[in-house]
């Protein structure tokens, strides 16, 4: 009998272990201590053994009844869910969870934060603006004249008055040297609006635009910089080519070149079979850029940068078509 006891001990002990709450646990219960159940089966059988037997195997049915009374209510107690233990109605707690969705920073974001970090680490200071700007800031203070085509209604959204959208950040770096004297080591990323839209443009983009001046800055300082920054973000084995260009702030102005990523300069559709990609324009601040800011233009000069955040993510990543960050598909954003 005392076999028996340990067997239904073991029995009850692999079925409490998957018991699912209500009524299976109810049920656990009666087959074990209920009328009819195993304990109460072994109590009736008592009646056959002698009194010295009675009390041994009594004992050990007393402790296996307690044993089981006490793990039933600590299953139970441990089986309800919230809305049990508030008093509400059921519900099932042995469903799985529903997972936290992670989210992640935009790719744009992260290339961003990746080229701000390359300057950081060269002594800039990030400096930031007002997007809706006025016409001074954002063409005036820079040389651009009221004729020039870069002021065209096809590419600058006009908000009323003499306010725009910012069409590039560099109206921040006005702004900070009209406060700072220099030297000045300053980078400025931001949102710009263009009125552009096709596979290459949308009317909102991202820049970061740098800014140096001080004492005997030379166009051969912002080559360092520039090879510095495209061989952190590219690769240490990236070429980097200035040709010469213009802008109406910055003179000599040069584009920045890299060699092709997609065909390491062979020539490909990428590159329109020179072995080229243009990511960023630069050049040495225009004296009259530093008579807007009252800066002496005969004791200090600088030099200035500016890039698209998009075109540098397209290329780093080989995406062809910039809606893409645009669109919000996570099949494209949870790649990066
Ligand atoms: C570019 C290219 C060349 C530029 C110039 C200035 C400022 F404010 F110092 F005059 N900021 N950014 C600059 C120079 C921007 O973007 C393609």
């Amino acid at each position: 009998m005392i076999e028996k006891i340990k067997q239904y001990q073991k029995e009850f002990e692999s079925r409490i272990a998957t018991v699912g709450p209500g009524e299976e646990l109810r049920q656990l219960r009666t087959d074990f201590l209920g009328k009819k159940g195993l304990v109460t089966q072994v109590m009736k059988n008592m009646r056959e053994l002698s009194s010295d037997q009675k009390r041994e195997v009594g004992r050990h049915v007393n402790e296996l009844k307690n044993w089981i009374e006490s793990q039933l209510n600590e299953k139970a107690e441990g089986l309800k869910g919230p809305s049990e233990t508030a008093g509400g109605s059921t519900f099932d707690t042995t469903l799985p969870g529903r997972k936290e969705a992670r989210g992640s920073l935009h790719p744009i974001t992260q290339v961003m934060e990746e080229i701000i970090a390359v300057f950081v680490s060269l002594g800039f200071q990030v400096a930031e603006g007002p997007e809706v700007e006025s016409d001074y800031y954002n063409f005036e203070a820079l040389n651009i004249p009221k004729d020039h085509p870069a002021r065209d209604m096809q590419d600058t959204f006009y908000i009323g008055g003499d306010k725009v959208l910012r069409t590039h950040t560099s109206p921040v770096q006005i702004r900070v040297m009209e406060k700072q004297q220099p030297p000045l080591r300053i980078i400025a990323p931001g949102k710009v609006y263009r009125c552009d839209s096709d596979i290459s443009h949308t009317p909102m983009f991202h820049q970061i635009e740098g800014l140096m001046v001080d004492q005997g800055v030379a166009f051969s300082d912002l080559k360092g910089v520039m090879n510095i920054f495209v061989h952190q973000i590219f690769g240490e084995k990236t070429k980097v080519r200035f040709r010469p260009s213009f802008f109406p702030f910055t003179c000599p102005s040069a584009e920045v070149d890299i060699q092709c990523v997609m065909c390491s300069g062979k020539g490909c559709r990428v590159c329109s079979q020179s072995g080229w990609l243009e990511i960023l324009g630069a050049g040495m601040v225009d004296p009259a850029v530093f008579g807007f800011v009252h800066y002496d233009p005969e004791k200090w000069t600088g030099f200035a940068f500016g890039m698209g955040i998009e075109r540098i993510a397209m290329l780093k990543y080989g995406i062809n078509d910039i809606r893409l960050f645009f669109e919000n598909d996570l099949r494209f954003l949870q790649q990066f």
